[in-house]
C-alpha cells in the first residue's frame, strides 16, 4: 500500500464517522497498533534508502493528519451527544423524593406531658411556662420556703455563679410569676424541666413536672380532690383508686399526697408498689397564706389549691417502663417502641 492509497482512504472513511463509536472504529483502522500507518511504517523498511528520509516524512505528516482529524471529531461529536441528551433528559423538579425517610417521632416524656397538658386544658386550665434559669426569691422565698430548709443546699440545687440566680428546682416560679402579673380568678398549668443535684436509679439531674394552681374566691379542698380525681380518671382511662393522704409542703396547708391503686399488680403487692398495694403520684394542698400574701393577692378574701406532678413517673406508669434513665439514655431500640405516640 502506498502513502497516496492510504490518504485515500482516510478521506473517503472520515466522511462516514458519525458516532464516537465509527470513530473509535476509524481510529483503530489508521492509528491502532496494527493499522494502517503502522503497517505504511513497517513497509517503510524494504523501501530504497534514498527514499527512505523523503517517504517517512509524508507518512508522519499524514498520521499527523489522520490524528487532527480525531482529535476535532472528537470534540465535536461529544459536543453532539451532549447537547442531544440535554435535549432528551428532562428534570422533573416537582417528582416526589425518597419516600422511606427515616422520620423523628416524639419522645415518650414529651407526650405525657402534653397528654396531661390537653387533660388539664379540657378542665379549664390554661398553660403558663417561666425561666429554667429562675431567681433565687422566685424559686424559694415566695414560696415560703424557710432560708434554713434543705431543700436549699448546694447539695440539692444547682445554684448559678450569678449570685441569686438558680435552675429552677421545680415550675412553682411559674405560678408566682403568674399571680404577680395576673388578678385571680387563675387556673393554670405549668409544664415544663426542672433540676436537681440527684442522679441515681431512681433519680435523674433534670427532669419534667407539671404543676397546677387554681385560685379564686371560694375554691375549697373538695374541689381540688375532684379536680385530682378526674384528672387520673382521664390519664389512665380507667376508674382507678385514689386515696388521699395527709402530708406537708411549704407552700400549702393543708397538704396531701396522693396514692392510686398500684396500676401494675392491682392492688394486689409488687415491686412497683413495694407491696403495699398504692402507688404515690401527686403532691397537693391549699396554698398558704403566705404565699397568697407573698404575690400580692388578698389571703382574706382569695384561696387557692395547688399541686404537683413527676411527668416521668406518669410514663413509666401508663407504659409500663421499669426504669426512669430509659427515658434519659435515648436508646433507639427503646425509642423505637413509642412510633405511635
Ligand atoms: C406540689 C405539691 C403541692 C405547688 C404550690 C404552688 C404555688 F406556687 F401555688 F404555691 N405551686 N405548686 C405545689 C403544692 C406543688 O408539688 C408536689
Amino acid at each position: 500500500m502506498t502513502v497516496s492509497e492510504v490518504r485515500e482512504r482516510f478521506l473517503k472513511e472520515k466522511e462516514a464517522v458519525k458516532t464516537l463509536k465509527d470513530l473509535e472504529n476509524f481510529r483503530q483502522l489508521f492509528l491502532g497498533k496494527k493499522g494502517l500507518i503502522s503497517q505504511l511504517f513497517k513497509e517503510l523498511r524494504s523501501a530504497p534508502p534514498e527514499k527512505r528520509k523523503e517517504l517517512g516524512r509524508e507518512i508522519n505528516l499524514l498520521r499527523e493528519e489522520v490524528e487532527s482529524f480525531v482529535r476535532q471529531k472528537a470534540k465535536e461529536l461529544k459536543e453532539k451527544e451532549l447537547q442531544e441528551r440535554l435535549r432528551r433528559e428532562r428534570l422533573d423538579a416537582a417528582l416526589p423524593g425518597d419516600t422511606v425517610l427515616p422520620l423523628g417521632a416524639k419522645h415518650p416524656l414529651s407526650a405525657v406531658v402534653e397528654e396531661i397538658t390537653e387533660i388539664f386544658k379540657g378542665m379549664g386550665f390554661t398553660v403558663e411556662t417561666g425561666p429554667e434559669v429562675e431567681k433565687e426569691e422566685y424559686n424559694f422565698d415566695m414560696l415560703n420556703i424557710p432560708k434554713e430548709h434543705p431543700a436549699r443546699d448546694m447539695q440539692d440545687t444547682f445554684y448559678l455563679n450569678r449570685k441569686g440566680y438558680l435552675l429552677r428546682t421545680h415550675t412553682s416560679p411559674v405560678q408566682v410569676r403568674t399571680l404577680l402579673k395576673k388578678r385571680p380568678p387563675v387556673q393554670i398549668i405549668a409544664p415544663g424541666r426542672v433540676y436537681r443535684r440527684d442522679d441515681d436509679p431512681t433519680h435523674s439531674p433534670m427532669f419534667f413536672q407539671v404543676e397546677g394552681l387554681v385560685v379564686n374566691e371560694t375554691v375549697n379542698f373538695a374541689h381540688m380532690m375532684w379536680v385530682l380525681k378526674e384528672f387520673l380518671r382521664r390519664f389512665f382511662e380507667t376508674e382507678v383508686p385514689v386515696r388521699f393522704r395527709p402530708s406537708y409542703f411549704p407552700f400549702t396547708e393543708p397538704s396531701t399526697e396522693v396514692d392510686i391503686g398500684c396500676v401494675i399488680c392491682g392492688g394486689e403487692g409488687c415491686r412497683v408498689c413495694k407491696n403495699t398495694g398504692w402507688l404515690e403520684v401527686l403532691g397537693a394542698g391549699m396554698v398558704h397564706p403566705a404565699v397568697l400574701e407573698a404575690c400580692g393577692v388578698d389571703a382574706e378574701r382569695y384561696r387557692g389549691f395547688a399541686f404537683g406532678l413527676g411527668v416521668d413517673r406518669f410514663a413509666m406508669l401508663k407504659y409500663g417502663v421499669d426504669n426512669i434513665k430509659h427515658f434519659y439514655e435515648n436508646d433507639a431500640r427503646f425509642l423505637r417502641q413509642f412510633l405511635s405516640l
